[in-house]
């Protein structure tokens, strides 16, 4: 059951795409106790005691958010660290599971804050700061069901091309075609499985969306049918703003018809971003996001079959109007007194320190939408969702019959529709293996299905053990890719001394596609989660929700990834009986059958645990080097078998953007004695291991 309550006048963000009608009265007896507060409009229930808080997206923290505070508030920030109330991301659905069960999405442009026990441990309170806003009430019979009923009103998950689920390797740092083809040679001679390469902003002339260097790139359009020829695809990065620069001519568009955010006085804003002095695209306003869109096609004709957004918070250095009244203000040279001088250094060098992403900043210009003119930070939250809405639409347009890979840095509920995200910067730190596990669920609670973290971590050096353990991961997220940040250590899986240990490892992703991809679309097509925790799927077991180190991939799997380093194994929660199976590649494990409890697991280096369920089958291919290489005509089956286990399998052509359950699926049952039998869309031969 959905129930809708309109507070004022909310911009509508048009994050829910079913019609709901609103209710008249006022919430209902038993669940909040409003408030008007200094901060804003704010509502709150009473927890109980063992209550627990699940959802909220893209945020640190465990999996069961409560007893912290988080904020709705999209933010360019690198520190992912235990102390920060949010990332890059608004994603507004927070359900409570307890004594009462029932999700709440807080459908808001604005910031949002939610003390989820934070200033009292049993009060949960929304607060949403100045302007309308909608509050969607919902209730359902179990944890996945309340999920399903929130994703079915805010429209189907993106679904990204097959290739988009092999690996993908990036760095801040690759200059130019030749780096880019060493890296892919690397890859081939070492036979270490690869799909894409990703092209930081160095590709640009002088950071120019849409423009492409041409001393480091001479023929572009021949080398992505170069890299192509070697199923490799190229990934360019867009950023939000747009270089002010006479003659370029997404500055000069965008200014004549008006595209830009303004200032107060109509002027067009300037921020200062890695291109210098920008201006940022109204992608709020219809035209201009089509206008930005249709950019895009200037490299999908170029041989462009993906992009990642990022910068879209938007993230400002410093906006030029800040700058020019701090130093006019507190210049220490305009004056001789050596006092005054002194004071007016220290007090130059704080407000440097504080340019950049100033809230006071996004209070300074506006956006033109449905006829009305929106001060940014009311509908702050919609930037990002909004560029890369526009890239989306405009693939819809571009490549009506193929899907376009699309991901970006700054999300709002609504964006899951065009697009993924990927983390943001996180560092290589032990720590961070735990919280991209615990963000997956989190984030597909909201509708964010293609997504992982920069493996290996993107700030600090990362380690040869680190980087395998985090793959180990990796190896199941949507979202593979390993990116990391210009200076820091080099991370290719090359350059470390155990290559064949990170060979056989990406080599089990490549023979689990058949089921990761199974697992993603019927995610997608019944608004599905693909990454569970265990209190989803065991809602009668006390322990589950403790298991925040461990999660339900799928229908069959669970994962207990080792995150800590020089640990020999891991403590792992067995909800029932399963099957392990150690892997250290598509060939090479060993089986064991655990009871239901909790268990010491020894997990060598090279080792990857994966859990099966009891009368649950998984399908693994033969690998390949690359996603076109792996052949789903072919099925070894992993299987923990008591009675009869069987496995629906999805398969489609990975491009085309008609997608459907029917004429897809392929039922394979195996029973006890090992008679294995298919029915359906494919006819593969299969056999148990
Ligand atoms: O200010 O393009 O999150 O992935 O490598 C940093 C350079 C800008 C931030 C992204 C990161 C990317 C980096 N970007």
């Amino acid at each position: 059951m959905i129930r809708k309550y309109v507070f004022g006048e909310p911009f509508d963000t048009e994050a829910v795409v079913s019609e709901i009608p609103a209710e008249t009265g006022n919430l209902p007896d038993g669940y909040f106790e409003e408030t008007e507060t200094e901060d804003g409009h704010a509502f709150s229930c009473d927890l109980g005691e063992k209550d627990r808080l699940y959802g909220l997206g893209e945020n640190v923290r465990g999996i069961n958010k409560r007893g912290w505070i988080y904020e709705a508030n999209c933010m360019d920030d690198p520190g992912h660290t235990e102390s920060k109330r949010s990332l890059y991301g608004a994603h507004n659905f927070l359900i409570v599971d307890g004594k009462q069960r029932f999700g709440i999405f807080v459908d808001a442009a604005q910031k949002v804050t939610f003390d989820c026990g934070y200033t009292k441990r049993d009060k949960l309170t929304v607060t949403v700061s100045e302007g309308g806003f909608v509050l969607y009430l919902l209730e359902a019979q179990s944890l996945r069901e309340l999920v399903r009923e929130f994703r079915s009103m805010i429209g189907r998950s993106y679904i990204p091309p097959k290739w988009a689920f092999g690996y993908g390797q990036s760095r801040w740092g690759y200059k130019c075609a030749d780096d880019i083809r060493r890296v892919v040679k690397e890859h081939r001679e070492k036979r270490i499985p690869l799909d894409a390469v990703y092209m930081d902003i160095d590709y640009m002339e002088r950071f120019k969306d849409f423009t492409v260097h041409k001393e480091r790139f001479p023929d572009f359009p021949a080398f992505a049918e170069e890299m192509k020829a070697q199923h490799i695809h190229l990934v360019p990065i867009i950023d939000a703003g747009v270089k002010i620069e006479e003659g370029y001519p997404v500055y000069e568009e965008g200014v004549r018809n008006g595209y830009f955010c303004q200032n107060e006085d109509g002027t067009y804003f300037v921020a200062g971003v890695w291109p210098g002095r920008v201006h940022f695209p109204d992608v709020l306003n219809p035209e201009a996001r089509r206008w930005f869109g249709n950019w895009y096609r200037v490299l999908v004709e170029a041989g462009i079959e993906g992009f990642w957004n990022d910068m879209n918070e938007p993230a400002i250095f410093y906006s030029e109007e800040y700058v020019k009244k701090i130093l006019e203000k507190h210049m220490p040279y305009q004056t001789d007194d050596e006092d005054t001088q002194m004071r007016k250094l220290f007090e130059l060098k704080d407000l440097a320190l504080g340019l950049a992403n100033r809230r006071a900043d996004y209070r300074l210009f506006y956006h033109q939408c449905r006829g009305q003119r929106v001060r940014h930070d009311r509908v702050h939250n919609l930037y990002g969702y909004n560029m890369t809405r526009a890239a989306g639409e405009a693939f819809e347009r571009i490549s009506p019959d193929k899907r376009i890979l699309l991901f970006s840095r700054s999300s709002y509920v609504g964006m899951h529709r065009y697009g993924g995200i990927w983390m943001g910067d996180n560092s290589s730190w032990w720590s961070h293996i735990l919280l991209n596990l615990q963000m997956l669920p989190s984030l597909n609670m909201c509708g964010f299905l293609y997504t992982g973290a920069d493996l290996g971590g993107f700030g600090d050096d990362t380690t040869e053990d680190l980087m395998l353990r985090w793959l180990e991961l990796g190896i199941f997220t949507p979202l593979m890719r390993n990116h990391s940040a210009i200076g820091t250590r080099e991370q290719e899986f090359y350059r470390f001394e155990n290559t064949d240990a990170f060979r056989r490892v990406i080599g089990l992703r490549y023979a689990l596609l058949p089921y990761l991809y199974s697992e993603f679309m019927k995610a997608a097509l019944t608004d599905d989660l693909m990454f569970m925790p265990l209190a989803f799927v065991y809602p009668e077991d006390a322990f589950a929700p403790q298991a925040e180190d461990q999660l339900m991939v799928g229908s069959g799997l669970m994962i207990a990834p080792v995150y800590r380093q020089n640990a020999d194994g891991r403590y792992v929660y067995l909800p029932e009986e399963m099957k392990l199976y150690r892997m250290r590649g598509r060939d090479s494990f060993e089986t064991e059958v655990l009871p239901a409890g909790h268990h010491y697991v020894k997990a060598a280096l090279d080792e990857v645990l994966v859990f099966l369920r009891p009368d649950h089958l998984v399908p693994l291919s033969d690998g390949g080097c690359f996603t076109d290489e792996v052949d789903a005509s072919h099925l070894r089956l992993l299987h923990y078998i008591k009675t009869s286990a069987s496995y629906e399998l999805y398969d489609d052509d990975g491009l085309s953007r008609d997608v459907a359950l029917a004429g897809h699926l392929t039922t394979i049952t195996a029973d006890a004695d090992g008679n294995i039998r298919t029915s359906g869309a494919s006819a593969p031969e299969c056999e148990l291991i």
